[in-house]
């Protein structure tokens, strides 16, 4: 694995999840892999779980890390070539790239989607001119399509707590007052169709995803219908892909709530964080014992860690 930018990095999903799931019974045995190594986790957004778990992933591995919040404490970064930079941006990508280059042995990087350019955010311009002009392995911490971490961390709590070999998953939109990216549900969709699982999207009109991460899998736009029998409901808002990073308005109330939860088979109930109570999801499911929102931050650590281990023993 030369960079983590995707599902298409990996070459089975289930077997990398393994990997994860023997790091958490053993987290210090590779100690020796990142001595002397040094990890650079760039944050262009704000970040609580990615931020920590991926520092501590480096950290079991023996790596030195360092954390900046480039979006914040450094030099407004110019992404595109060839332009005359003589508005706010003070430093050009090829430079930042190249010289973080020099201090890292491996890079992460956060870049949210823009959610104004779809063509911009789904060719994935900000991390693929990281990848460029970088020298050194990439871990895509949340990029404007995908959020890989994440969906190995939630494949790994799928795993952990499934009961029967190819369990009912169903991804559901729910609401938010923001307009949030599509990247935490694409991905989820992409690792989900390659693993052992029955997927389904359950979504209003307005908000189907992009038809490059559907592929086949099903929608249902009636709620309660995508929630029977299922065994994982996986909550996430995202905003229109169709008319691009815009709120559509919705006149159904779409918050998982435990009158909807009982139409399932006792699901469990999953989602990546940070949520709105009572928006996304009613405290009744998120404090119910059927909840999985802590075990599934808790496993970050362990995919960062699975993630960051491979990379280490190909470069
Ligand atoms: C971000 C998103 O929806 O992509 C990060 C989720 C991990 N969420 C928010 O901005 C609330
Ligand atoms: N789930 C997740 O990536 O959380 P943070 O945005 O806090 O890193």
């Amino acid at each position: 694995m030369k960079n983590f930018l995707s599902v298409h990095d990996v070459v089975d999903v289930n077997v990398l999840a393994d990997k994860a799931l023997r790091l958490k019974s053993a987290p210090f045995l590779h100690q020796s892999l990142g001595k002397n190594k040094t990890m650079v986790l760039l944050f262009l957004n704000p970040s609580l779980r990615t931020r920590l778990s991926t520092q501590k992933a480096a950290l079991n591995l023996g790596m030195q890390c360092i954390v900046m919040n480039v979006g914040q404490d450094g030099w407004n970064l110019e992404m595109e070539d060839g332009v005359i930079m003589n508005g706010n941006q003070a430093e050009h990508i090829k430079e930042a790239a190249g010289v973080i280059s020099q201090y890292a042995d491996v890079i992460g990087l956060r870049t949210f989607a823009g959610l104004t350019d779809r063509e911009k955010d789904y060719a994935e311009f900000v991390l693929n001119q990281f990848v460029k002009y970088a020298t050194v392995p990439v871990v895509n911490m949340e990029s404007a399509t995908v959020h890989p971490l994440q969906s190995l961390a939630d494949l790994v709590t799928i795993r952990e707590f499934q009961k029967i070999k190819r369990p009912k998953v169903v991804l559901t939109w729910a609401p938010h007052p923001r307009a949030l990216p599509q990247a935490v549900a694409n991905s989820f969709v992409e690792w989900m169709q390659k693993a052992e699982v029955d997927l389904s999207i359950t979504n209003p009109k307005g908000y189907n995803l992009s038809p490059e991460f559907v592929k086949d899998t099903t929608v249902i736009h009636d709620q309660m219908e995508a929630f029977e029998k299922a065994d994982f409901i996986y909550a996430k808002n995202w905003s229109s892909f169709e008319d691009y990073g815009k709120i559509v308005e919705v006149k159904e109330n779409w918050t998982v709530s435990a009158a909807k939860m009982a139409k399932t088979n006792n699901a469990y109930f999953m989602h990546c964080l940070p949520v709105r109570r009572n928006v996304v999801v009613d405290d009744a499911v998120i404090d119910s014992e059927r909840s999985l929102v802590l075990q599934q931050a808790g496993n970050r650590e362990w995919a960062a860690q699975a993630v960051i281990k491979q990379i280490l023993e190909a470069n």
